[in-house]
């Protein structure tokens, strides 16, 4: 068989087990992989490699990696049709990452705008995982050979470099074919759910402010007490969508609920035009309750049951390497390394 003739088209996404899954998380990413199962074979993957490049305390790594699996589950995705499972089980991950190491250059990843962000100033107390985080997250996609690579925004520079090591890779191995340049699907209305105290800064899970998020373990209270106290300007609602332009937090809010409500953001700028922020918040906290409500619910229901759940992740790293056989077998052999 040829190494074009492997290529299938399959999606490969996953989520870090650090911190509270935000609604930035949801719609940025695992709301959109829902339908995707119906679509073609999906891997969903809890990236605990990718936690452990920062501190993260052992007991929560277990605990939240769970936690993960769970909310996949709750938000709609079938552990008998996807495959979910956890990075460190499939250790494929971390051999082909050293060889990808050896094919990126470190040019490409001084460019990372996410190590400069998370590093901050104390650049040279990063752990050499936080620098080398992309090759890894190449080395995710490429030891399935995944075709489509559903993300939020702030991942596709991440994406770019996992095509730039494909490519390379194949260059340099003269092997035209053999890993494919891997899609990313940026989707939805919000592929950047902002904070909700700053709409120029992403939610994210590592804000010191709770205020920032809305956590999909968040009670029905919080949510509304955290959407009440959004950041807006002084200013009513605008009449037309250019209205929120300049106006950061104002459009946030506005793309959350056109996410939430499957509407377009002109019609709900036609609805709310000229009205004061307090009438609109308080239908955005109904429907944010609506959505996130059940998905908590039913993710506390799972997490009841830890053993069900270290199955499904058991039987999903067993199933992800019988897909990572070959595909390693064969990359070991154009590298050189002996069978
Ligand atoms: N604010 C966001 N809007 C849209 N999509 C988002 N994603 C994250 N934040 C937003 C998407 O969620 C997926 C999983 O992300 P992750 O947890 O693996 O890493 P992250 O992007 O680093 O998430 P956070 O919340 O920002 O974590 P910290 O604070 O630790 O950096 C990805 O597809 C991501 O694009």
């Amino acid at each position: 068989m040829t190494d074009k003739a492997l290529h299938k088209p399959l999606v490969f996404s996953g989520v870090q087990p650090t911190g509270n899954l935000h609604l930035g998380n949801y719609l940025g990413a695992i709301k959109n992989w829902v339908p995707m199962q119906d679509e073609m074979p999906c891997l969903f993957c809890v990236v605990d490699m990718h936690a452990i490049t920062v501190w993260v305390d052992p007991a929560e790594l277990r605990e939240k990696t769970r936690e993960i699996a769970a909310a996949y589950i709750a938000c709609g995705i079938d552990a008998e049709r996807a495959i979910i499972f956890p990075q460190s089980r499939v250790s494929a991950h971390a051999e082909l990452a050293w060889i990808l190491n050896c094919v990126a250059r470190v040019g490409w990843l001084n460019r990372m705008t996410q190590f400069k962000e998370k590093a901050g100033k104390n650049r040279e107390n990063a752990s050499v995982g936080l620098y080398a985080y992309p090759v890894l997250m190449a080395a995710d996609i490429l030891a399935y050979r995944a075709t489509h690579v559903p993300v939020g925004e702030d991942q596709k520079q991440h994406l770019e470099l996992a095509r730039d090591i494909a490519q390379k890779f194949n260059n340099d191995y003269g092997v035209e074919d053999f890993f494919p340049q891997p899609e990313p699907l940026i989707l939805g209305p919000t592929p950047r759910v902002m904070s909700l105290r700053d709409g120029t800064a992403k939610m994210s899970k590592s804000d010191p402010s709770e205020f920032s998020r809305i956590n999909l373990s968040d009670s029905n209270d919080d949510i509304l007490q955290k959407i009440r106290k959004a950041k807006t300007d002084p200013e009513p609602l605008p009449d037309t969508p250019e209205g929120l332009e300049a106006r950061p937090e104002a459009a946030n809010l506005i793309g959350i609920f056109a996410a939430l409500s499957g509407r377009s953001r002109e019609s709900i700028v036609g609805q709310y035009a000229g009205a004061q922020f307090s009438g609109f918040k308080s239908e955005l906290a109904d429907l944010t309750i609506a959505t996130i409500g059940p998905i908590r619910d039913r993710m506390q229901r799972l997490l009841k049951d830890k053993a069900a759940l270290d199955q499904i992740l058991e039987r999903g790293a067993d199933r992800a390497r019988e897909i990572t056989r070959p595909v390693m077998a064969r990359i070991r052999e154009i590298v050189g390394f002996l069978g």
